[in-house]
């Protein structure tokens, strides 16, 4: 089976790139893990803002980012489960709104806000 991907930048050795296709939390991170790649998660300032300006391309709300509190509640952590060292959170930021929110997600002012892990947001991978 073939991906293409009609978004893509380059942030130091890695490549984020986008289909414009929206998915939920676990389908997001089978989708970048079956091309070869894994979900997006901006390391620094610098990858934050190559992330953020894919926004204008794809007209979009929000990315899944690859970070969730699913085993600790309150407790953001990579795909390997390490804690964050970086992140970029909004003011009130993470909230965990009506005890339901558990993934990580980018808003297009660059910002991050935790969100339902069942609602569906754009997907980048990076690669
Ligand atoms: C949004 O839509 P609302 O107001 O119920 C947001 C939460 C934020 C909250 C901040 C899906 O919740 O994550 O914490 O605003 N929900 C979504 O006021 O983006
Ligand atoms: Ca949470
Ligand atoms: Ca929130």
């Amino acid at each position: 089976k073939a991906t293409s991907f009609n978004t893509i930048k380059k942030v130091g050795q890695k490549y984020y790139v986008s289909n414009g296709q929206k998915a939920k939390f676990d389908e997001g991170l089978k989708f970048c893990t079956d091309a070869g790649g894994k979900l997006v998660l901006p390391r620094n300032e610098a990858e934050n803002k190559v992330l953020a300006a894919m926004h204008a391309g794809l007209g979009s709300v929000y990315f899944l980012l690859g970070s969730s509190d699913k085993e600790h509640e309150g407790q953001f952590v990579d795909l390997n489960n390490t804690p964050l060292v970086f992140s970029n959170w909004a003011p009130n930021e993470p909230n965990d709104h009506q005890g339901k929110e558990d993934c990580a997600a980018m808003q297009s002012n660059a910002l991050w806000n935790d969100v339902p892990c069942d609602i569906s947001l754009h997907v980048v991978c990076e690669i």
